[in-house]
Order: structure tokens, then C-alpha cells, then sequence
């Protein structure tokens, strides 16, 4: 069991298939914060809308973060897009969990991070749809769709190309999506004042603490299968899925998992 001060998750997406519960249930069970973030699109409530699939391991992640709350753990939700409804009813969430449109993090440092969801910043620039079509994870739809796109080309024995160049075009698109996504979050938590800002969204983890102004992504268990972390000291950690749960089936009861 690793104790941490603050542990930061976002993008869960409780409510889809490509949820990756059981592995947050193994991550949630080696982890115990003081506090908790959940930092939007816990529950995505559009994937629910359209198709209601409800695994047990998903009432057993939002069992988990109740016994956390009785434990002791403080947490703290802000609601994302996907789960936008809690912004309206913040009463309605679990109980001992305290519900924030957006909200404030001092490190053990005493690092002010401004902390959000992060679709605040879709509209700040022209790619507002791209990035919902991220988040919409419109992209394995789109590898489906190539998959029955590629079939149908090999029937009519057309060459192989539109679709996959496409594909082959996105992680550029995507890293200048990413780009522009995290000098708007800077900016805008240097604006307001901030030592730096804490966000999900974009399912894309990241940790940047050098520099005036911090950026952390919290990324998502969608793909990444990712955490920040707090550490007593106020140093933040990332840690994704490439580190873990491999290392995590072999780490000691109380080592913790590689940064
Ligand atoms: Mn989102």
C-alpha cells in the first residue's frame, strides 16, 4: 500500500467499454491519498446515454472510492463534459464526496494549482471538435471503420490508402491539438495567478514542473491507464500504465511504484 498526500485521476469514463475498471481497481487498491481529485469524466454519462453498459467493476470503482472516503481519504470531484450533469446537481454526488466546478490545490510546497476538468478550454481555440472527438474516443471508431473500409477496398480491389493516411496524419494534428491545449491551460492559470494548473481532458498524460508555470495532465483509464501523484515532499509524480501494473504485481507490499 503506497501512502501519498494527494493522488489526481481524470477521464474514467465509468459507463463505456474501453474503460479500463479492473485495472483502477488494482491501482486503487495499492494506493491510499489523504486526498483524492477526481478530476472530470468519471462517469460519462453521453456513453450512457446512447448504450448503458454497466459492468460490475464499475460499481465496484465508485464502491472503492466510498470505502476510501470512510477510510479517511478527503475527496474532491470536478465534474468534466462527459459528466457535465454533476455540475448542476453537486448534491447528487456520493456521499462524503465534495463536489467543485473548479477548484483549488496547495502542495506540500506550497504550489498553488488551479485544478479542472479542462473543456473550459475547447472554445478558446478553433479545434473544440477535435478535441470532443478525442474525448468522444471517435478514434477507434474510426480504426473500426477502417478495418471494414479496408475489407470493402480488398473486395473491389481498390489500392489501400485514404483512410490510413488519414490515420497516418493524426498523431501530428494530434500533437498540435495537445499543444495548443496545454499553452491555453498555462496560460490561463497564469493569468489568474496560479503556480500552476492540473487538468484531464484530452487523455493525453503529461507532467511539465519545471518553468514558472506547471502543467500536469492526469491523462485517463481509457488508454493510459494513468495517475498523479503528490508526494509528502509536494513533488508530483506521473505514473501511467507503462510503469505499472507490471511493476505494481512485483513491487513490494510498501515500495512504491517506479516514477
Ligand atoms: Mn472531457
Amino acid at each position: 500500500m503506497t501512502r501519498c498526500r494527494t493522488l489526481f485521476l481524470s477521464d474514467i469514463h465509468l459507463g463505456t467499454k474501453d474503460c479500463k475498471a479492473e485495472l483502477l481497481l488494482t491501482f486503487l487498491d495499492r494506493h491510499q491519498p489523504e486526498t483524492l481529485y477526481l478530476l472530470g469524466d468519471i462517469v460519462d454519462f453521453w456513453a450512457l446515454k446512447r448504450r448503458s453498459h454497466w459492468p460490475p467493476a464499475h460499481t465496484q470503482v465508485l464502491k472503492t472510492f466510498e470505502r476510501m472516503a470512510q477510510n479517511g481519504t478527503r475527496i474532491v470531484y470536478v465534474p468534466g463534459n462527459h459528466d457535465g450533469v454533476m455540475r448542476s446537481f453537486p448534491t447528487l454526488s456520493l456521499p462524503n464526496v465534495e463536489t467543485h466546478i473548479e477548484y483549488e490545490h496547495t502542495t506540500a510546497q506550497g504550489k498553488r494549482l488551479k485544478l479542472i476538468h479542462g473543456d473550459r478550454f475547447d472554445g478558446l481555440f478553433c479545434t473544440g471538435r477535435l478535441l470532443s472527438w478525442i474525448g468522444d474516443h471517435s478514434y477507434s471508431l474510426l480504426l473500426r471503420i477502417n478495418r471494414w473500409h479496408h475489407a470493402l477496398q480488398k473486395v473491389f480491389k481498390r489500392p489501400y490508402h485514404s483512410l490510413s493516411a488519414d490515420l497516418k496524419m493524426r498523431p501530428a494534428t494530434a500533437r498540435a491539438v495537445i499543444h495548443q491545449f496545454e499553452q491555453t491551460a498555462i496560460r490561463f492559470a497564469e493569468s489568474e495567478g496560479y503556480d500552476g494548473i492540473v487538468c484531464g481532458h484530452i487523455h493525453r498524460p503529461a507532467l511539465v514542473d519545471q518553468g514558472p508555470i506547471w502543467y500536469a495532465n492526469s491523462g485517463d483509464w481509457v488508454e493510459h491507464c494513468s495517475a498523479l501523484i503528490e508526494d509528502n515532499l509536494g513533488r508530483l509524480r506521473l505514473v501511467t500504465s507503462q510503469q505499472w501494473p507490471e511493476h505494481a504485481k512485483h513491487a513490494q507490499p510498501n515500495m512504491e511504484v517506479a516514477a
